[in-house]
């Protein structure tokens, strides 16, 4: 038989909610009232529903009657729910979609699917533009308008975030959350404890014994624009900026399992779920449990569920199921390099191209981060859009650099380099001459970018080809959230680079993130080092470095891997 991982509460509960809306939809009166009743009891039980049926206790659960409680017992039985199937076969394809915007109630929908044809919000978008909703019976135009409105606050909420964006927002609900008195711990989790380049929405975990006073306090934040859902345990609120919030509160008792479950990723959990079934044991939000004894194993912190695996401690970054359990299992994680690990940004602009502020400024910014140095690498007179530089400004940039220099007598290092443009042949916009009297030459492609792969990886190979070329800047040229990387054969450039001694960047900002953690991993595999670059326009944003960081730590790095991560002297061995 094939095997099943057990029906989690959450799920029975989701099942529910789309059971009620279906109903809804179909004009059923009451009952859907009843499953959502029965949905928020289950998210709120704090025990697994497989037990309560095991030991017929379902009568127990408030809000369950006898109808709700066969369709618990079928969904724990076989996995899945004939009435929901029915309901989804049933129903004018896409309704459900349509009624999770604001203003579309069941009827709307209905009508929208049977009488246009509309089938998603995409649909929907598209007849409204184009003014074929407003005809409808019951709509007109103004409804037409308020569609539009609506789909576009569904498409700011439900999209994803940059990690940049997001995190500082984060770290400050966490911050209040942290100085209530009725809070005892709080945790961000899920994707954002994990350091993802992109983010959904943001999880926050907290323990108390008063979840009323906490929720009442999370409702209530400054730039709480909506409450999508309130109760005990969960409550989701949107922020004015789109982004939505879930902040769970648990007992202190199982914080750590809860901690664990919410950090996920959810491939990791399942894998993390099979070990125990292995063992006889369960696995889930509130702990760990040996279900030969009853006893609980671990669950009131985090560390103690690894280790009751015998695993060692999984740092949340590497929690993807991309091999970290039989790396834990062998005692062959990679020791992770650290936030903190780096000694200075090799990828930094300033006001002589298109950045905001002075040498001086920026050196004295980073020195404040406790750097020993930086790389100015503005870009070259080739990239008109970004005031690029002349040789001629160039050699004044590295009089100015000296200058800097001597005024932090010694105490801190400001690099002279370039950013210059690979051009569509794999040339630089310097000539040799000047690129050797550069400390940190950055090559980037910065134009051409429907080049084929293969004439995109000689161009990229040829640049590296040139001996002063020490980094790659940005090597995929991806803008996430709108710019899909070009074609290029990462596996032969990270041949070429290792072999020729060139460092791959890990570009910091936060639309870059270039390359991606996959793309780290698998260039390591070929003997590549890196290099860690901000890419910063202005002070502040020297500060990107973290989550350049992050994209190291999620491709497995150690500091070993990247070159500044050594101090200056050992850094030259790293340069050609
Ligand atoms: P996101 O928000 O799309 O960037 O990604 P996550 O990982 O934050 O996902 P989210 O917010 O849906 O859920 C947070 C965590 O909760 C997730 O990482 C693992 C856990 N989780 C959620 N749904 C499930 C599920 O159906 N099964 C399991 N095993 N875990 C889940
Ligand atoms: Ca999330
Ligand atoms: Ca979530
Ligand atoms: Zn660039």
């Amino acid at each position: 038989m094939a095997e099943r991982l057990p029906v989690t509460n959450l799920e029975v509960a989701a099942a529910f909610y789309e059971v009620a809306d279906l109903l809804e939809i179909k004009g059923v009166p009451f009952k859907p009232q009843a499953y959502r009743r029965a949905a928020l009891a289950l998210e709120a039980l704090p025990e697994d529903l497989a037990d309560v049926v095991r030991e017929d206790r379902l009568d127990e659960i408030p809000g369950v009657g006898k109808g709700i409680a066969d369709r618990i017992r079928e969904f724990v039985g076989t996995g899945s729910l004939a009435l929901l199937a029915a309901l989804r076969e049933e129903l004018p394809e896409g309704v459900q979609h349509l009624t999770r915007l604001e203003g579309i109630g069941p009827k709307k929908a209905i009508a929208l699917s049977r009488d246009l044809g509309i089938r998603t919000v995409d649909d929907l978008e598209a007849a409204a533009k184009a003014g074929r909703v407003r005809d409808l019976p019951g709509f007109g135009e103004k409804t037409e308008q308020k569609i539009l409105e609506s789909i576009l606050l569904y498409r700011t909420a439900k999209g994803r975030h940059l990690l940049g964006r997001i995190l500082p927002v984060a770290r400050e609900i966490e911050a209040r959350l942290a100085s209530l008195p009725s809070v005892r711990q709080v945790s961000l989790a899920g994707s954002i404890r994990r350091r993802k380049e992109t983010i959904g929405d943001v999880d926050i975990l907290a323990a108390s014994s008063r979840p009323e006073e906490v929720m009442e306090a999370f409702a209530t934040l400054p730039g709480v624009e909506r409450v999508l859902v309130r109760g005990p345990t969960k409550t989701s609120v949107v922020l004015a900026t789109g982004i939505q919030v879930d902040l769970r509160v648990v007992e202190g008792g199982h914080f750590g399992a809860a901690l664990q479950y919410f950090t996920g990723s959810k491939e990791h959990n399942i894998a993390m779920r099979k070990l125990a079934i292995a063992r006889n044991w369960r696995l889930n939000e509130y702990g760990l449990v040996d279900l030969a004894t009853g006893e609980t194993v671990a669950g009131e912190d985090e560390a103690g569920i690894y280790r009751a695996f015998d695993l060692a401690w999984i740092e949340p970054e590497l929690r993807e199921d991309r091999g970290e359990l039989e790396a834990a299992r062998t005692g062959t994680l990679p020791d992770l390099v650290g936030y903190g690990a780096v000694r200075g940004d090799l990828h930094v602009h300033t006001r002589w191209s298109e950045g905001a502020h002075s040498v001086a400024e920026m050196a004295e910014a980073a020195r404040a981060l406790g750097y020993e140095y930086i790389a100015i690498c503005d870009h070259a007179e080739a990239l008109h859009i970004a005031r690029g530089l002349s040789p001629e400004r160039l050699a004044d940039q590295a009089r100015e650099i000296e200058r800097v220099n001597r005024e932090n007598g010694g105490e801190f290092t400001v690099l002279t380099g370039t950013e210059c443009n690979i051009d569509l042949d794999g040339n630089l916009d310097f000539p040799d001459s000047l690129l050797a009297d550069l400390d940190v030459v950055v090559a980037s492609v910065h134009s051409g970018f429907n080049q084929t792969e293969r004439e995109m990886t000689e161009r990229v190979v040829a640049a590296m080809g040139n001996e002063h070329v020490d980094i790659i800047g940005h090597p995929t040229g991806r803008i996430l959230l709108s710019r899909e990387p070009y074609r290029i054969d990462l596996s032969a450039v990270s041949e070429a680079a290792a072999t020729l001694g060139v460092l791959l960047e890990i570009n910091a900002y936060p639309g870059r993130l270039d390359l991606s953690d996959v793309n780290v991993r698998s260039a390591r595999g070929h003997g590549v080092s890196f290099s860690l670059g901000s890419d910063a326009h202005n002070k502040e944003s020297l500060r990107q470095m973290e989550f350049g960081v992050a994209v190291a730590r999620r491709g497995w790095l150690t500091p070993e891997a990247i070159a500044n991560t050594r101090p200056l002297q050992e850094l030259r061995g790293f340069l050609r």
